[in-house]
C-alpha cells in the first residue's frame, strides 16, 4: 500500500538524502498538552538541524502518512487519547473505515519501511510487561523488530517493563541491540540498569555500517539502537525506582490492561514525580532525534559508496 508523503520528504527519498521517521503515539498518548505539542515541533527541528528530514508517521482519513504538517501535528497533541492508539493489530481496520489513528513504534517501523525510511527516532520501546508470565503482555513492538528493516533510536526500555526478559526476546527474535557510546541497555530515565548489551558502538558510522551488513546479508528485521538519555537530564534508578511500583500499583488497583498499560504509567509517572519524568522523557526524545539524524546521514553515505 502506497505511504503518502510530504514534498519534502518525497524529494528527500528520491534524492538519497537522509530522513528520520518520528511517531504519533508518543505525541497523543505519550505526553500531556501542550508538552506533548513543543516536543513533536522541537523533535522534527532537532532532526533538521541534524542535516535530515523529518517524518512524523501517522494514519489520517485511512492513509499511511509520512511526514504531517504544523496544523495536523497540533491535532493529535490536542486530541490526544481520543485518537486511537494504533498498533499492528489495529492498522486493518482504521484503514479500512478512513479512520485516524497515532502509530507506536510497531506500525511506525512498517511505514516507514514501506516508504524506504531506515531510521526512526522514539523515546522509549515497547517490550516484555513486568508480569507477563501471566498477564501475557509482550509489546507487538517487539515482533515488529523482526520484520520491518528499521533502526530505532530508544533511550533503551522503561524500567515499567521487565528489561531482562525484554532482551531475552530481542535475541529469540534475532535483532541486534546496539549500545550507543555503552556497553550497557539504558533504562529510559536512567543511564543504566545492569544489563548488558550484546554489541556497543561509538559512532554513527559504525552504526550505518551494522545495518548495512545485516540488510545485504538478506537478514531482514530492526535494528535496537539504545541511545542513554544524557546525563544532566537523568533520574536515577534508586529515585524512579518507587514512582514505578507505585504507578503500577495504581494500574492493578485500577484494573488498567491491554493497550491502555502503556499511556496510563507514563502519565501515573508524570504526576507522582510532580513532571520530572516527563522534563526527562522529553530531553531523551531529543537526544535520539538528534543521534538518528546522524545514524540517517551515515548510512545514506553508505549507500551512496
Ligand atoms: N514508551 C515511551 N513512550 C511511549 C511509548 C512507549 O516511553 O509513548 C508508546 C510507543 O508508541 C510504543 C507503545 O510503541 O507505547 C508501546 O505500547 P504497548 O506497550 O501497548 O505495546
Ligand atoms: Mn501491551
Amino acid at each position: 500500500m502506497k505511504v503518502h508523503l510530504t514534498s519534502d520528504v518525497r524529494k528527500a527519498l528520491k534524492s538519497g538524502k537522509p530522513v528520520v521517521a518520528l511517531e504519533s503515539t508518543i505525541i497523543a498518548h505519550g505526553m500531556p498538552f501542550p508538552q506533548n505539542l513543543a516536543m513533536a515541533r522541537d523533535v522534527e527541528q532537532a532532526v533538521r538541524a541534524g542535516g535530515a528530514v523529518p517524518a512524523t508517521i501517522a494514519i489520517i482519513d485511512g492513509k499511511l502518512r509520512a511526514g504531517l504538517d504544523v496544523a495536523e501535528l497540533a491535532l493529535f497533541a490536542e486530541q490526544g487519547l481520543s485518537i486511537p492508539k494504533v498498533s499492528i493489530r489495529d492498522m486493518p481496520g482504521i484503514v479500512a473505515k478512513g479512520g485516524t489513528g497515532a502509530t507506536t513504534v510497531a506500525s511506525t517501523m512498517r511505514i516507514a519501511a514501506l516508504a524506504g525510511i531506515a531510521v526512526f527516532a522514539t523515546g522509549g520501546i515497547g517490550g516484555v510487561h513486568r508480569g507477563a508470565a501471566t498477564s501475557f503482555d509482550i509489546s507487538n513492538d517487539l515482533d515488529e523488530f523482526a520484520r520491518s528493516n528499521v533502526a530505532v533510536v530508544t533511550a533503551g526500555a522503561k524500567a515499567i517493563l521487565d528489561l531482562a526478559l525484554t532482551l531475552e526476546v530481542l535475541e529469540t527474535r534475532g535483532v541486534p541491540v546496539v549500545g550507543f557510546g555503552t556497553d550497557e541497555f539504558p533504562a529510559f530515565y536512567s543511564r543504566q540498569s545492569g544489563h548488558k548489551v550484546p554489541i556497543r558502538c561509538d559512532t554513527v558510522g559504525e552504526v550505518a555500517a551494522l545495518m548495512a551488513a545485516k540488510w545485504k546479508m538478506g537478514l531482514d528485521g530492526g535494528v535496537v539502537v539504545a541511545n542513554p538519555i544524557p546525563a544532566a537530564d537523568e533520574i536515577p534508578a534508586a529515585q524512579i525506582e518507587p514512582a514505578i511500583m507505585a504507578a503500577l500499583a495504581d494500574a492493578a488497583a485500577d484494573g488498567i490492561s491491554g493497550k491502555a498499560v502503556t499511556p496510563f504509567l507514563l502519565k501515573r509517572l508524570t504526576e507522582i514525580t510532580a513532571g520530572r519524568s516527563l522534563a526527562a522523557n522529553i530531553a531523551l526524545v531529543l537526544n535520539n532525534a538528534r543521534v538518528a539524524a546522524g545514524i540517517a546521514a551515515a548510512f545514506a553515505e553508505h549507500q551512496r559508496d
